[in-house]
């Protein structure tokens, strides 16, 4: 077991004010790991001063110089990719292959992304007879989740640092390890001392502390959205900026005319990748009446790819585990039928969860209204489109969602759908899109312009 000691406050690693730890457990063999510090308002203190007071000099920079330490922290995050998949794998429990190829590769992308943007970003306007500028927003406080634990902290910080921002973050209890490889990265990239700052703790007290912070300007947050409604009420009350981004309970609409194999087979993919552990998993699939059976027959034989233990890797806690275990036991409790998988744990060690296929799932369930954020699929039946689309809207969330049939219609429903960002017909993830949610999936968007605009405050000048 390895202990972490410090913390990464004003260009150093420097030990916590108090004595807590957080204990770092490998989710495949319940081992402990490692123990990084449980930081204290006392910290985050530290990080929002370091961060205010390298503000003023960071937020002068020019955009290239800024693009420079970004492109240097891409550079340093390819260098190292190896390890930092390792590192998700340990702590995650994320297969290799996925931890290497978008654990640890996606955030390479993003960074050298907003390196790219800075070129062209046009950070002074033209408006009739005024001059709009953007300016950097001031100090960030970001509070990332585990399941991405690098590219939920790059998708706040790259954007956030290329606008000219400061940054405090608090990573995940779950995930600290990699959030420490990040900051060593920052460190090889010469980004000045306070630019960016790591405070490990708890949610309750260093989230909250950071969230509370009176030097902090904007809070970013990516998590549950019961933490999410509780930040965006205290940041909110303080007139900070906020973003939010939150659950999801995504549809993938199967309309006539679509490819059904690749149709189910991408849309079961998308929860069992990362074990389901992802907002955007289109995790209702909706299937007209005429081609269900064949649509949960061809589901039930796709998810037999995913091995746990192999393909598919457990679940990141104890907790977790038994969050997704007492959904599917509310699934058979409230009627759905059982077509794959189930309660019983399929290893005797680790948090595995086998991947669970329910049919004859109907809108009002709780497991087609609630986030599992596990390998647990959902399929519905509908009628016609309009049904489809009532039940494809018909949660509180809008994340993310899928339409599969002839392109015209699939389009014009995918405009119909409250969510955003829709895949058509297996659409691949782009990452320079505008990722986010409508109603309670969050507020903001990340990445791109889109996620750079999250960070600028805009000023006129009238001539
Ligand atoms: O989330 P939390 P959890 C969803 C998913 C999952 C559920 C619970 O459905 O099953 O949330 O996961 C910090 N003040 N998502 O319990 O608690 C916490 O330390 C400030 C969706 O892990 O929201 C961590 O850094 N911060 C999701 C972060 O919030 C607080 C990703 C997320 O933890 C805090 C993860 C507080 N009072 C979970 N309490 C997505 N949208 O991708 C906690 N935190």
């Amino acid at each position: 077991m390895k202990v972490h000691d410090g913390m990464y406050i004003d260009g150093a690693w420097r030990p916590a004010a108090g004595a807590g730890t957080i204990a770092v457990v490998n989710p495949a063999t319940e081992e402990v790991i490692a123990e990084v510090p449980a930081g204290s308002a006392q910290d985050v203190d530290a990080a929002v001063r370091a961060a205010r007071a390298a503000f003023p000099a960071w937020s002068a920079t020019t955009p290239a110089e800024r693009a420079a330490r970004l492109a240097a922290l891409r550079d340093a995050l390819a260098a190292r990719q190896d390890e930092i998949a390792a590192t998700v794998t340990a702590e995650l429990g994320a297969p290799p292959k996925l931890a290497h190829a978008v654990h640890a590769g996606l955030p390479v992308t993003v960074t050298g992304s907003y390196a790219d943007l800075l070129a062209t970003y046009p950070f002074e306007e033209k408006v009739g007879n005024s001059t709009v500028l953007l300016e950097a927003v001031g100090v960030v406080g970001a509070i990332t989740p585990w399941n991405y634990p690098l590219h939920q902290l790059v998708a706040k910080v790259a954007p956030a640092l290329a606008a000219g921002c400061t940054v405090v973050v608090k990573p995940a209890e779950e995930t600290p390890l990699t959030a420490r490889l990040f900051a060593e990265c920052v460190d090889t990239a010469g980004f000045p001392p306070g630019v960016l700052n790591l405070v490990t703790g708890l949610g309750p007290v260093a989230g909250q502390a950071l969230v509370e912070h009176e030097g902090v300007d904007l809070v970013s947050f990516t998590g549950s959205t019961a933490v999410g409604r509780r930040i965006g009420a205290t940041a909110g009350g303080a007139v900070k900026r906020v973003a939010l981004e939150l659950g999801g309970k995504s549809a993938s609409v199967i309309l006539p005319g679509a490819d059904l194999a690749k149709a189910v087979t991408t849309s079961v993919a998308s929860v069992m990748s990362n074990s389901g552990q992802r907002c955007n998993a289109f995790t209702r699939v909706l299937v007209r009446a005429d081609r269900y059976e064949e649509a949960v027959a061809l589901a039930a034989e796709a998810v037999t790819a995913y091995r746990p233990g192999e393909r598919l890797g457990p679940l990141v806690s104890a907790a977790q585990r038994d969050r997704v275990v007492a959904y599917v036991e509310k699934g058979v409790a409230e009627g759905a039928r059982l077509v794959a998988g189930g309660p019983r744990p399929p290893l005797d060690r680790g948090y595995y969860v086998a991947p669970t296929v329910f049919a004859d799932v109907t809108p009002d369930m709780t497991i087609a209204q609630e986030e599992i954020f596990g390998p647990v699929v959902a399929f519905l039946r509908y009628e016609d489109e309009e049904d489809a689309l009532r039940i494809a809207n018909g949660t509180v969330y809008g994340l993310a969602g899928a339409v599969w049939g002839e392109p015209g219609a699939a389009v014009a429903f995918a405009r119909r759908m409250e969510a955003g960002q829709v895949d058509i017909n297996g659409g691949r993830f782009n990452p320079l899109a505008p990722f986010g949610g409508y109603k309670q999936s969050g507020v903001g968007r990340e990445l791109g312009a889109h996620g750079l605009a999250e960070y600028l405050h805009t000023k006129s000048l009238q001539f």
